[in-house]
């Protein structure tokens, strides 16, 4: 069977493991976000393909979701020493040998889906890992400052502010003059069921879905199209994806969240047993809802998640 998943950072990368797990045979193809890439210190960051590659290859710190195991801190230190700044974004030692390979290979021509590729040539995630495009698409957000209305950059907004301040909108810049990365469409046209794992709707799986093509190519995809939810009882499970929904002005819940993604995408979407009471309302807009259990709590958690998500995509084939 061959799957395709559209991932962000943590909610994505956990899923995965569960994924690989309830279907170890299955060839899995993971489109990346890359909205959240970020330029410092001369280096380019990738966020969510990292805590990809790292949680599936065995590299993440696990208490914290991203960021590499075994940490140690001294070029931020020294970064500091000179007064070089931000110093606000948490980049480790380990994790800066990703982000010098990266700039590296980019600086010599390659592009960025190449430069995945022989990063996870290392890491060996076991799913082939695609950046949703090679072209530069940076999330920024529209917050109000003492300087007026102004949009920072979505790591600005989501580490530095965290989120505490209202989000007017979210724009992913770049996006409507990015393609798709190679084998992107083909992935899709060829698969036979895509997931949504319980990633933010708007900065990661809507950051994806903004690349021309993708949207369309999801909805023309012959796959079965599941999502599960990672709002659980109007709240998100981690982080703030509800100021991210605020902005976007679809409500914090599993319900509306399907509304937003909608029928023409979806053939079917999990929600959490707490929120058994709005399958009917999901169902009601034409897309069919089974209640399961949605934490990741553990690998048996997470494995029955993913098993649940094939459930339902056969029982809508
Ligand atoms: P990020 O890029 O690191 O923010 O990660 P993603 O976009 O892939 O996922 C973030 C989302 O994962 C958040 O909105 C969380 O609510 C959701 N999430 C995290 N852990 C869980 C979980 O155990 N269950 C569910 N249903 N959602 C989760
Ligand atoms: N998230 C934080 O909340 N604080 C950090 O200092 C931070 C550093 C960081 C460094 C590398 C990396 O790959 C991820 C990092 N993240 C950090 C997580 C990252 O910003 C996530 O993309 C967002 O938190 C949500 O998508
Ligand atoms: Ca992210």
């Amino acid at each position: 069977m061959r799957i395709v998943v559209l991932a962000g950072g943590i909610g994505g990368a956990r899923f995965l493991r569960g994924l690989k797990a309830a279907a170890p045979d299955a060839e899995i193809t993971v489109i990346g976000n890359t909205g959240d890439d970020i330029h410092l210190f001369g280096l380019k960051v990738c966020p969510d393909l990292d805590t990809v590659m790292y949680t599936l290859g065995g590299g993440i710190n696990e208490e914290q979701g991203w960021g590499r195991a075994g940490e140690t801190w001294s070029v931020k230190e020294e970064l500091a020493a000179y007064g070089v700044g931000p110093d606000w974004f948490g980049l480790g030692d380990r994790d800066f040998a990703t982000h010098i390979v990266r700039t590296q290979m980019i600086g010599a021509g390659y592009p960025l889906s190449a430069v995945t590729e022989a990063l996870c040539r290392r890491w060996q995630p076991g799913v082939r890992l695609i950046p949703m495009s090679d072209d530069r698409v940076e999330t920024h957000v529209l917050i109000d400052t003492d300087e007026g209305r102004r949009a920072v950059h979505f790591q600005e907004y989501w580490v530095r502010l965290r989120a505490e301040v209202p989000a007017h909108a979210v724009v992913p810049v770049g996006a409507d003059q990015a393609k798709p990365a190679p084998g992107v469409l083909e992935a899709l046209a060829d698969a036979d069921l895509v997931l949504f794992p319980p990633s933010n709707p708007v900065v990661s799986i809507g950051t994806i879905l903004a690349v021309p093509g993708i949207r369309e190519a999801v909805a023309g995809a012959e796959a079965v199209v599941i999502g599960l939810s990672p709002i659980v009882g109007d709240a998100p499970v981690r982080g703030m994806a509800d100021k991210m929904l605020a902005a976007i002005g679809v409500e914090t819940s599993a319900a509306a969240v399907a509304a937003h993604y909608g029928a023409g995408l979806l053939d079917g979407w999990l929600v959490d047993t707490v929120d058994a009471a709005s399958v009917a309302a999901v169902e009601a807009s034409g897309i069919p809802c089974r209640a399961v259990p949605l934490l990741m709590t553990d690998e048996a958690a997470t494995t029955a998640m993913a098993r649940a998500a094939l459930d339902l995509a056969e029982a809508v084939r």
